[in-house]
């Protein structure tokens, strides 16, 4: 069993210049990828409110079948990116209908094509996961949707107001940042542990623009007000310390965005941490 590292090269899902260049960075800068993905042209009409969706439902599909193998391995997907869009192919990867998901995020994520504001899909792949978006996504995940009890949002501080509807409607665990201020780390990182500790298989998805836009400048989309490393190191590694987890994602790396290295640094320190965590 060994952790093996992905790279996802994908921009299209957030239609900002540079999420793409986040695998090739950090190639550069020494690090190693067991297989890298790159997106693929296609001379197709998309729905406006679906941006790139042919180009990202492919992605996704090539992402879950390479991981579903790495997965069947016994082995650890580590899924580097490029914009969040990709988690719809590294979670639809694992076939455990139970399987729990622990996404440390400033955003919802969880717009449909009827909520979506933007079109853009990198905020649409927890509805995609449990069903809820686009036939084209949902059939790439078909018919292992998440059960939205089993995902727990953390870190959260910019929601769409029907996009907050849906979290909330579909049942799914919400812990806020203005909660986690008045309550505490620990207290918040109890309750979302509790929601998943009880699965036998758990996903963690690690957007870095949970972190604070000073903390971790090089991101595409940064809301103010996020966590300081310190806490997403305690998150992180009590995670893999208390729940059963078998695959990552760590997205939204912008290089052209990052100042002094510092999103660059944060992303080779949490991959000793979970390498560290992982192998012992
Ligand atoms: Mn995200």
């Amino acid at each position: 069993m060994s952790i093996k590292r992905i790279g996802v090269a994908l921009k299209e899902g957030c239609t900002i210049n540079g999420a793409d260049l986040a695998i090739a960075n950090l190639i550069s800068n020494g690090m190693d990828f067991d297989s890298t993905y790159a997106v693929r042209r296609f001379d197709m009409e998309y729905p406006r409110n679906m941006l790139h969706l042919p180009e990202v439902a492919d992605l996704c599909i090539r992402l879950r079948n390479g991981n579903a193998a790495i997965l069947s391995n016994g082995d650890f997907p580590l899924t580097y990116g490029g914009d969040h869009a990709l988690a719809i192919g590294s979670i639809a990867a694992n076939k455990d209908r139970d399987l729990g998901v622990l996404w440390i995020d400033a955003h919802g994520d969880s717009n449909t094509e009827e909520t979506t504001i933007t079109g853009r899909l990198h905020g649409m792949p927890l509805a995609a996961l449990c069903g809820k978006c686009h036939k084209v996504l949902g059939d790439l995940v078909s018919p292992y949707f998440l059960d939205p009890t089993n995902i727990v949002l953390f870190g959260v501080r910019d929601m769409d107001f029907l996009e907050e509807q849906n979290i909330k409607d579909w049942g799914m665990h919400l812990i806020t940042m203005d909660q986690i201020k008045k309550e505490g780390l620990v207290t918040c990182l109890d309750e979302a542990l509790d929601a998943l500790r009880g699965l036998k298989q758990v996903h963690v998805s690690f957007d870095l623009d949970s972190l604070n836009p000073e903390v971790a400048p090089g991101v595409n989309t940064p809301v103010v007000g996020g966590l300081d490393y310190g806490s997403a190191k305690i998150i992180l590694k009590q995670a893999l310390r208390q729940l059963a987890v078998v695959s990552m994602d760590v997205v939204e790396y912008n290089p052209i965005r990052d100042k002094a290295g510092l999103t660059l640094d944060i992303i080779m320190e949490t991959d000793r941490l979970i390498q560290k965590e992982y192998g012992g």
